[in-house]
């Protein structure tokens, strides 16, 4: 297996000006045959390899003359032969097997339809090829079938011809835009269509089609009015406008990714398109209008502008995600979808970067591609422009967008192209700022506060950490804006003339801030502004002060954490020194924090202050394990649950029997997808866990809990029901799960949330559950939706039942992922992650992971995807 490296970029020798594909379909012996008009880029190449995987080739011809096989040569990744002219027509035929596809990479055949996936290097499993972004070709595709049921043949671009000759039915598709081969897509079945369409500003009318499952046509009116909201959120925002006659959308099951965004060919994991209030929850319904819109936001940043080479695929990624996260802020709460990224963040990104796979937003060496589809491309990447933004402001920011696509426009480039457009149109110097797309790991930022009473000002002194990374041991500091705000006494916040922007920047290892006042609480970090960790030694007084005065919500939910954080790591820290609480209250130090006394205060001003419903629902919230263990570097992780368990329920002691009271007065209405309903269920939610967890309340959450179930019109109460009640009462929640399983078995969209809940149950036979839920008829391993809902949630988020003392637990996931890696390796690495991470655990955890780790490294056959990552793990 071969290491590409960023730095050994070379430019391509041949260009491909046009490609004409025409594909025989048949599910196991598709025929495609290939037309490529090469051009010859660089005078002194002789020849010219083409990419190429597990394809049977048939005949090669340069200019119509066919070449004998001593005249190529052919093996496992390719097809190299000889081109010593400026221009020539190549044709290739190849066969595949689109049935026997199980890796869901290149053409593959499931439930009777074909569909493919090319990103990132899938479609050298199609055909020979130049299989890199920076080709940029003219597709014309003919699809042929015979098989009746095809009735709908789809490809890129605009819709040429539809005929018939004989049996065979055809349709010839013509993309006018060139583009790289990963954004070619081909789909042919029998779907059921959902149309509409959608006047640009320029006054075009594009036609807009929805391709389901037979039978679901109204699921995906959701999806439809989506993607009309991204398309009018792009023109008023950036004003671009979609740029063909047709944009469509097809939902299928078997998917690896959760979209792609094929131009003008949309595949969906169904997952992301179909939903109404009786199958999909309010997360179901938000995550479906994101990535639309991130899809169709892709059609200009990735399509008309495209990454160079794939290490810079946060070009488009990084990007992409925070258009999409600005448009999800502007259609629901800003609130709740902040804090939602952030937590994406501090629970897989910091974690990531802690491990392993650790790599900058843009990767300096790669052996699988797929491997870097990573939270850190993406979410870091989008963090990183959200800097951009903020230091630049939303005109300035759009300034630099307006001048990256004037000077871009059908180019495949680089993340320096588009930082170079941002300073320019803004006269800005960001080279010090460009070290975000090359350091790797999250900087701690120290901070500590030294007072002059004399002259009645306080200096913040901030210390820049940071901490070596599995791939890079030398780092230097970065430029962090750190917007802030300081609160006096009274709760007041005030004047900092220091601030740039509402911003401290923090860009060397040491720099200092003088504000005006002592005694003042810092509120730093506010809305998450730079992605790194604060390190602060707040006490639970100033956290308070910060959670009833802070101007902003975000910071009120991010003091909040701490306060919890803060409690479970006592409690830890308790646990596993097994020493009894010292209960002074106001020393901030873990061992000797009066965990009860922190939590009936922190009730008492949650009950007392006056809280806006959609902030109170994230200040009952406990952080998870990934952020409560901040600063921890190994942990034992039953005993952090068991500590974050006993926090969860002394808080529903203090607050659960206002709770109930807080449930019965709240309203039941008619399901909508609406920001007020939402916040609405989501704190009942909240009201009802809590008062299932005190005692003196349960009983009676309990029947609620039943009778709720029974009565919810939808999905989101009803899966609340069953989360509470997976918790407390697993009597109830079993013969809740069967009526779920008995309502809705035969819809396998829906049971993958059924999947999932079984996996995340405590059970001391929770492997011997797992075997027989595989054996259920909703699941296969070759479908992985199935595989991410109830393998990977065991992984990830059952953390008694896979972090087993004897490891048990590990070596059920090392077993399946071997299994798996046959059938898909991209879903096996991604699975594999919860085992990569041992060095954050204590013995006997992490040899006992490690030893799994070992195994899957050693083992025969093993992809490129899985020994990439074991070997890191590894090394
Ligand atoms: N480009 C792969 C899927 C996505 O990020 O949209
Ligand atoms: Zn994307």
């Amino acid at each position: 297996h071969i290491v590409k490296r960023r730095l050994d970029y070379e430019k391509p020798d041949f260009l491909i000006s046009e490609t004409a594909l025409t594909f025989d379909l048949f599910p196991e012996k598709t025929v495609v045959t290939s037309v490529l008009l090469v051009k010859r880029q660089n005078t002194k190449a002789s020849h010219i390899t083409l990419d190429g995987e597990e394809l049977c080739l048939v005949s090669v011809s340069v200019n119509d003359k066919a070449l004998s096989s001593d005249e190529y040569e052919l093996n496992a990744s390719g097809l190299k032969l000889c081109i010593d002219c400026d221009s020539v027509e190549l044709k290739i035929v190849t066969e595949i097997n689109p049935k026997q596809n199980t890796s869901l990479e290149g053409l593959y055949y499931t439930q009777d339809a074909y569909c493919t996936q090319c990103e990132a290097e899938g479609f050298r499993k199609i055909t020979y090829y130049l299989d890199r972004p920076d080709v940029l070709s003219i597709f014309t595709v003919t699809i042929r079938t015979t098989d009746a049921p095809n009735k709908y043949l789809l490809s890129n671009g605009n819709l040429v011809k539809r005929y018939k000759e004989g049996d065979t039915d055809i349709a010839v598709w013509h993309d006018p835009h060139p583009k790289p081969s990963y954004l070619f897509a081909l789909v042919a079945g029998d779907f059921d269509l959902l149309v509409d369409t959608f006047i640009t500003r320029s006054g075009r009318v594009v036609n807009l089609e929805l391709y389901l499952e037979k039978g679901r046509l109204q699921q995906g009116q959701h999806a439809l009015d989506s993607l009309k909201k991204a398309m009018k959120w792009d023109e008023d925002t950036y004003g671009l406008e979609y740029d063909l006659d047709v944009y469509m959308v097809v939902a299928v099951d078997f998917f690896n990714m959760g979209a792609m965004e094929n131009k003008g060919l949309n595949v969906f994991n169904s997952k992301f398109v179909l939903a109404d209030a009786k199958t999909a929850t309010d997360e179901d319904f938000f995550n479906i209008e994101s990535i639309i819109a991130h899809e169709y936001f892709h059609n200009w940043t990735g399509n008309r502008v495209t990454c160079r080479d794939w290490f810079q695929l946060s070009l488009k990624e990084g990007l992409t995600v925070f258009r999409d996260q600005q448009f999800s802020a502007d259609m629901s709460s800003y609130l709740s979808t902040r804090i939602s990224q952030v937590k994406v963040m501090r629970e897989h990104q910091f974690v990531e970067d802690t491990g392993p796979m650790s790599h900058p937003i843009r990767p300096d060496e790669v052996m699988e591609m797929n491997n870097f589809y990573t939270v850190t491309v993406y979410d870091k990447g989008a963090e990183v422009i959200r800097m951009l933004h903020t230091l630049l402001s939303a005109e300035g920011f759009r300034k630099g967008m307006d001048l990256y696509f004037a000077r871009h426009d059908g180019e495949a480039v680089t993340c320096d192209d588009f930082v170079d457009a941002m300073a320019t149109a803004n006269n800005m110097d960001l080279q010090h700022f460009r070290q975000w797309y090359s350091q790797s790991g999250t900087p701690l930022i120290a901070v500590s506060k030294k007072e002059n009473d004399l002259a009645a000002t306080t200096e913040f002194t901030f210390t820049q950490v940071n901490p070596k990374t599995a791939d890079q041991k030398e780092k230097s500091p970065l430029f962090v804006p750190i917007v802030a705000e300081f609160l006096d006494t009274s709760g007041k916040v005030v004047d900092a003339p220091s601030l740039t922007n509402s911003s401290i920047i923090v860009n060397e290892q040491h720099n200092s801030f003088s504000v005006e006042g002592t005694n003042l609480t810092p509120v730093l970090l506010d809305k998450f502004s730079a992605p790194v960790v604060i390190d602060y030694d707040y006490s639970i007084p100033e956290l308070l002060h910060i959670i009833r005065y802070a101007s902003s919500s975000y910071a009120k939910w991010d003091a909040s954490q701490r306060v919890f954080s803060a409690c479970i790591q006592a409690r830890y820290a308790m646990q596993i020194s097994n020493a009894t609480p010292r209960g002074d209250k106001l020393i901030n130090n873990r061992n000797t924090l009066d965990v009860q006394g922190v939590l009936s205060e922190y009730a008492n001003v949650l009950v007392n202050a006056d809280i806006e419903g959609d902030v109170l629902v994230e200040l009952l919230s406990l952080p998870s394990t990934e952020t409560a263990r901040t600063g921890l570097k190994t942990i034992d992780p039953i005993a952090f649950e068991d500590a974050s368990e006993y926090v969860q329920k002394s808080f529903a002691e203090h607050i659960g029997g206002h709770a109930l009271a807080c449930l019965s007065a709240s309203q039941v209405a008619t399901y909508q997808y609406s920001v007020e309903q939402v916040n609405q269920r989501a704190l009942n939610a909240s009201w009802l866990k809590l008062a299932v967890l005190n005692e003196d309340t349960r009983n009676a959450a309990l029947l609620e809990i039943e009778q709720r179930y029974i009565q919810s019109d939808n999905m989101t109460d009803r899966l609340n029901c069953l989360k509470v009640c997976q918790i407390e009462n697993i009597d109830l929640f079993d013969k809740l799960m069967s009526s779920f399983e008995q309502e809705f078995g035969h819809d396998a969209v829906i049971m993958d949330k059924w999947f999932g809940l079984h996996a995340t149950t405590k059970r001391v036979d929770i492997l011997a559950q797992l075997d027989l839920l595989r054996a259920h008829g909703q699941f296969t391993i070759n479908n992985p939706n199935k595989v991410r809902a109830l393998i990977g949630s065991f992984a990830f988020y059952n953390t008694l039942g896979f972090h087993q003392k004897h490891g048990a637990g590990y070596k059920y996931l090392g077993d399946y992922l071997l299994d798996l890696d046959k059938v898909n390796p991209q879903v096996a690495s991604r699975i594999v992650t919860p085992l990569l991470q041992f060095e954050s655990f204590n013995e006997p955890y992490k040899s006992l992971m490690k030893s799994q780790i070992e195994r899957i490294f050693t083992s025969k056959g093993l992809s490129r995807d899985l020994f990439e990552k074991a070997s890191k793990a590894l090394t």
